[in-house]
């Protein structure tokens, strides 16, 4: 990596606990990554964000601040990226992947949280990520209990702002959705100091759908027969496409999927023939959180899609680029956004359509149901889903986890039976 030193100084980072995050993120990636064969030559440009991840990207945010731009930073898919670039704003995903960032969460909330959310309090009370550091303001949302009262300490010295989420998909919650980003985008004018016209609005909106359509297309190469790319590595591009440049990120996943197409008709594939499909459904999976993948991946299994926001939820479906007025435009942008079907809605049929769905389209052997240990929501609609997919014949398991590797070895254990009961 580059010497950034400085830069995270005048960031005001722990120079000496990030030391020990940067020791260890380089041989964890060496041996989930880059011990896989045959990988997509496109896989090189995600490699190397990777082996930059606490300074590339942060010093051309850094850079565009400058030059008077603003950057917001989210934790959910529910926060829409439209209303910040029409206001010459930059989007940095925050979530935290990493155990290393929990102990310095759960020196302000209780142990029974959710590590997503430990992780990323900790990694801003912790000051060993960039990202959080850069960010001129939080956009937070009414998701989950545990991210509502996240807000207020997060929230404590930095500008946040929160969107409040319905929890029903009735024809008047997508009104009051549709408000709510009506009012962010009122924030986001001030905060910026720049209007948004119907024709930003407008260039915003194409250009998040060409990120959502490249996506899809590195997606839709894992429904072929012989799969041209591993799970962890579509993955990894997910994980980035949270803060990469959205203009860039388009190009490079539309570059990929050129080069995956290209294999599908060479008929190469990562895996060897036989290996089991698996879909992964639940809990999204922030940057660096391989773990499950991994695990899969080295017991047999290939995991072909992901229904979490680190997958299709990310980026399935666009919005109407017809509108030409802001009220019409916000509607459209409420509406699809509303199509995303998180745990946290009730009641959530949609979530279940999907995973049958998407069970089909990628013709897959067996589902893993992920949960985030402590997240009530989707551990509670497991219940449901597993239901499901059992009354449709689709081999279910269901696990619970953390970033912690305690118990890699046991779900490692169940996962390699699961995948043999598959035969
Ligand atoms: S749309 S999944 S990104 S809220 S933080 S709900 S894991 S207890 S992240 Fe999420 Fe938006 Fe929904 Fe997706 Fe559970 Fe943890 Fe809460 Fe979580």
């Amino acid at each position: 990596m580059a010497d950034y030193v400085e830069m995270w100084k005048n960031l005001g980072m722990d120079l000496d606990k990030h030391d020990n995050l940067c020791a260890v993120l380089p041989e964890a990636f060496g041996d989930v990554y880059l011990s896989q064969e045959n990988r997509p030559e496109g896989m090189g440009f995600w490699d190397f964000v990777v082996s930059e991840i606490h300074g590339i990207r942060p010093s051309e945010l850094i850079e565009a601040q400058k030059n008077g731009q603003k950057v917001f930073g989210t934790f959910c898919v529910y926060v829409p990226d439209e209303v910040v670039i029409a206001a010459d704003g930059i989007v940095t995903g925050l979530c935290g992947g990493s155990q290393f960032w929990v102990p310095d969460g759960e020196a302000v909330l209780p142990k029974s949280t959710c590590p997503l959310i430990k992780a990323s309090v900790g990694a801003r009370l912790g000051k060993t990520c960039p990202f959080f550091r850069i960010a001129d303001m939080y956009v937070g949302e009414t998701t989950c209990d545990g991210k509502k009262k996240a807000w207020e300490i997060l929230g404590q010295d930095v500008p946040m702002h929160i969107m409040d989420m319905p929890q029903m998909k009735r024809p008047k919650d997508v009104e009051k959705w549709t408000e709510e980003i009506k009012e962010f985008a009122g924030v986001v004018e001030k905060f910026t100091g720049n209007t948004i016209t119907p024709d930003k609005l407008q260039k915003a909106i194409c250009i998040i759908n060409e990120k959502r359509k490249a996506l899809a297309r590195v997606y839709e190469a894992r429904k072929a027969d012989k799969l041209p790319i591993s799970g962890k590595d579509a993955l990894l591009v997910m994980q980035i496409a949270f803060f990469d440049d959205p203009v860039r990120c388009a190009q490079m996943a539309n570059k990929l999927a050129d080069e995956l197409e290209q294999r599908i008709k060479d008929g190469v594939s990562v895996f060897p023939e036989g290996t089991k499909r698996i879909l992964v459904t639940g809990t999204p999976m922030a940057i660096p959180n391989w773990k499950l993948h991994h695990i899969i991946e080295t017991s047999g299994g290939a995991v072909v899609c992901e229904e979490t926001c680190t997958g299709t939820r990310y980026f399935e479906n666009t919005v109407d680029e017809t509108k030409d007025n802001l009220d019409d435009q916000y509607r459209a942008i409420a509406e699809r956004y509303m199509g995303i079907n998180c745990a946290c809605f009730t009641p959530n049929h949609g979530r279940v359509d999907d995973i049958l769905r998407l069970a089909k389209e990628y013709k897959v052997d067996g589902v893993i149901d992920v949960n985030l240990k402590f997240c009530c929501l989707y551990d509670t609609e497991g219940y449901t889903v597993e239901k499901a997919l059992k009354e449709a014949g689709i081999p279910v398991l269901g696990i619970e986890t953390d970033y912690t590797d305690a118990d890699a070895e046991q779900l490692r254990t169940r996962i390699e039976a699961f995948i043999e009961m598959l035969d």
